[in-house]
């Protein structure tokens, strides 16, 4: 007989995906309680990636689904743009304005006025990429994304050809895992849990790559603090020591590269003296570094995007996944430089984002240069007409997006009608003409690839969403409707039924399959990951001398855009290029805005708990950069350059270099003075190959704010 007290009844447990812009795309158990709420959220212990582990912001999710500002209201602006005056509309009223407003667009100079713009705040791709479909059906203007990975992943598949690499769960059996340019403790915490089972259960080395001492290079055992932009010189250096000291693998380069004595002659001048001159980096922790990873074949390069944020950012991947060639790491079981898998998944998505209605005239507009083309650039436009009508759905230009002044100038235009769909009242959906409320991901069905993993992840409706919000699904059916194009192919189905016909295609079964059994592993077997076949490239060889003006990229954007940065300057090796803000007396720091920890990009700021452990808007400087200036921790400091000034509370912080200074953290723009956010100072032009944003890649000045 039982004579306690009667237990609390354990929640049901619903399996989802997070939906979030992060590699780790987490496999999650959700519990679901009995009055129809959710409760704790936690990582799936049986997904061999996740292994139950997740970020401590997605396990308190209940504070972002059920918080009080969340927008539950379509709201038409009422008085000028952006004052915060709205008049709260039905849908069917807030629909019917929005399609007036595009067909009226239309009218006045044809439909690429029109640009819808969006991101991966949902990396659903139902609701993600919907929005594809209404563009190529109405011909409006495309849509270039190369605010993310363009840099980093043009780098990676310069080099191997293809977008995809060794088995990450293979990290727990690396002899040393390189954490290079990723702030994996605060971006992507799962590359920790498989470093750290490596480094406990054989001894493994974890080394950090890093420019200021984060909460990754806290926990490694070899610290490679850098200056910003200069992998590719640390790459060379360390690639000069492996042939110089006979660590470089001569059959398997003889077998799997392009030119290994080319490359070696080329690295003759690349001394590891050069290169600590140009890095920062001593001699002795370049050469112990190389003997390091010369000695360990099966040394795992875990490749992140940070470091790709530099102007130079394609040319330094490029030369970081060299070294796993030159050590013949690739060949091992735990080696390999593995950056994304996003290329493993190959699913037919035509119909969902309606390729088939895709007219390759339409021209294609840059999303980093959002600013430019709002304020009527005419090269960003592309010499056509201008945007006069916007549909937005997971993403906040207004905070995200570089050169912030003049994308705010831009959406305040008059002639610029805005649709903004979002889940809470972002810098750009003040800034709106009509703001439409969003389901979040426990609300609505979709399905998730992994980036730095190998899971297809179902993410089903676990819960009914409130009264008010509707899906991005929704939006686009109905605006479909209304602006005559509903009776194209893709049209007319559900998110279920868009999933299965996915599934189907790709012969993974269906929705319901998917429901049962979660997710499943389409990681490529041992040989394929690892490139043993050969590379990607159509002579199956890694390329130590890749063709940067033809260089092939899954982002690459049409050659009709013209979009290139200054690639005839890219090197024909590995190499330091200075294409970066180099310092210069007026300017004599470099600042990069690295993201934090219990933010993920703008999302989160808006719960409570996120922005207190983060505190407020600062700039981490060296102690000894803060006393020429007369400046104590916590003093306001302004930071500034060609493109404006920001002010930020300065904390003092040793483990950056002198000259460096770190903004953690997109900050709403109102959380700073002014009510101008960090990317004031970020510029948008198009780095080469072709495009891409340069966050951490600024020159500035500081000054004692007044
Ligand atoms: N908590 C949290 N998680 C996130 C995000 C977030 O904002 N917050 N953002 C998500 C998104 S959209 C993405 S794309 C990923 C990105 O995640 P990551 O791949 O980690 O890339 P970043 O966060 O841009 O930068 C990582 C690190 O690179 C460093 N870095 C900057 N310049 C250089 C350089 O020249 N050399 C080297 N070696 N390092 C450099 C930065 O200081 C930072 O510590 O994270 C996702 N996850
Ligand atoms: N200074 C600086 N700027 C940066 C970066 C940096 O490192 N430094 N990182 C850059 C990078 S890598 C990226 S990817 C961008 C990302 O920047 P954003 O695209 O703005 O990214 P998120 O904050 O992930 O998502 C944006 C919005 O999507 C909304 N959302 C989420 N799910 C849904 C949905 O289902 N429907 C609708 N309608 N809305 C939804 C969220 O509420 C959120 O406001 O920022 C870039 N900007
Ligand atoms: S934000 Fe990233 S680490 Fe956190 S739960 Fe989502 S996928 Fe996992
Ligand atoms: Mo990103």
């Amino acid at each position: 007989m039982n004579t306690h007290a009667p237990m609390k009844a354990k929640p049901r447990i619903g399996h989802s995906a997070c939906p979030h812009d992060c590699p780790s795309t987490c496999a999650l158990e959700v519990e679901l309680l009995e009055d129809g709420k959710i409760g704790r959220v936690h990582g799936a212990r049986d997904n061999s990636y996740t292994a139950g582990v997740i970020c401590a912001k997605v396990a308190r999710y209940a504070d972002r689904l059920y918080h009080p500002d969340r927008l539950m209201k379509p709201l038409i602006r009422k008085g000028s743009k952006g004052q915060g005056q709205w008049v709260e509309a039905s849908w069917e009223a807030a629909l019917d304005l929005v399609a007036e407003k595009f067909l009226a667009a239309e009218t006045k100079y044809g439909p690429e006025t029109v640009w819808p713009y969006y991101y991966a705040g949902t990396m659903g791709l139902v609701q993600r990429d919907s929005i594809n479909r209404l563009r190529h059906a109405k011909k409006y203007s495309g849509f270039f994304g190369s605010i993310c990975t363009n840099l980093a992943w043009t780098g990676y598949v310069a080099a191997t050809g293809a977008l995809r690499g060794p088995d990450p769960r293979e990290m727990g059996k690396s002899g040393c895992i390189v954490i290079w340019g990723t702030n994996a403790v605060a971006t992507q915490v799962n590359v920790m849990t498989h470093a750290i089972k490596a480094r406990k259960e054989n001894g493994a080395k974890i080394a950090v790559i890093d420019i200021y001492d984060n909460p990754t290079m806290k926990q490694a055992d070899i610290k490679v603090l850098l200056k910003p932009g200069t992998d590719g010189a640390f790459a060379c250096a360390v690639m000069h020591v492996l042939f110089r000291d006979g660590l470089a693998d001569r059959d398997y380069l003889a077998r799997y590269a392009d030119d290994a004595a080319g490359l070696e002659m080329h690295l003759a001048t690349r001394t590891p003296e050069w290169a600590a001159a140009i890095t920062g980096v001593p001699v002795a922790e370049i050469e112990a570094f190389a003997h390091l990873v010369g000695k360990t074949k099966n040394t795992f390069f875990r490749l992140g995007y940070g470091f790709a944020r530099q102007r130079n950012g394609a040319v330094n991947m490029h030369a970081a996944t060299s070294i796993a060639t030159v050590t013949g790491a690739w060949a091992h079981e735990g080696g390999g430089a593995f950056h994304s898998n996003s290329g493993i998944f190959k699913l037919d998505t035509g119909l969902l984002e309606g390729g088939r209605l895709r007219d390759p005239n339409v021209r294609f507009l840059d999303q980093s240069r959002i600013g430019r083309v709002l304020i009527g650039d005419e090269e960003a436009l592309g010499g056509g007409a201008p945007v006069t009508a916007m549909l937005i759905q997971n993403t906040n230009p207004a905070n995200v997006a570089p050169e912030q002044r003049l994308v705010k100038q831009g959406f305040l235009r008059d002639d610029l009608f805005t649709c903004v769909h979002e889940q809470f009242m972002t810098d750009t959906a003040e800034l709106a003409d009509v703001v439409l409320p969003a389901t979040q991901f426990l609300e609505h069905d979709d399905i998730y690839k992994g980036g730095g993993h190998q899971h297809l992840l179902l993410g089903p409706k676990l819960v009914d969403a409130p009264e008010g919000p509707r899906t991005n699904l929704y939006v686009i059916e109905e605006l479909a409707k209304r602006l005559g194009v509903a009776d194209q192919p893709g049209f007319g189905l559900s998110a279920r039924e868009h999933i299965d016909r996915i599934l189907e295609k790709r012969d993974l079964g269906d929705f319901d399959k998917f429901a049962e059994e979660k997710w499943a592993d389409l990681q490529p077997d041992f040989e394929t990951a690892h490139f043993l076949r050969g590379f990607g490239h159509p002579d199956g060889k890694f390329r130590f001398r890749p063709n940067w003006q033809n260089a092939i990229g899954p982002n690459r954007p049409p050659k009709s855009m013209g979009l290139q940065g200054p690639y005839a300057l890219l090197p024909e090796f590995p190499d330091h290029i200075d294409l970066i803000e180099v310092a210069d007396e007026k300017h004599p720091f470099r600042l990069a805005t690295s993201p934090a920890r219990s933010f993920l990009n703008s999302t989160f700021t808006e719960t409570e708990a996120s922005a207190r452990k983060e505190g407020r808007p600062e700039l981490m400087l060296h102690p000894e950069d803060a006393a020429a200036f007369g400046v104590v921790d916590g003093d306001r400091v302004e930071v500034g350059n060609k493109r404006g000034e920001v002010v930020l509370h300065a904390r003092l912080f040793a483990g950056v270099r002198r000259g460096v200074v770190i903004a953690e953290g997109i900050w709403p723009n109102k959380a700073h003075e002014r009510g101008e956010g960090i990317n004031v100072l970020t510029g948008s032009d198009a780095a080469a190959p072709f495009g891409g944003a340069a966050f951490h890649d600024n020159k500035v000045w500081i000054r004692k704010a007044l």
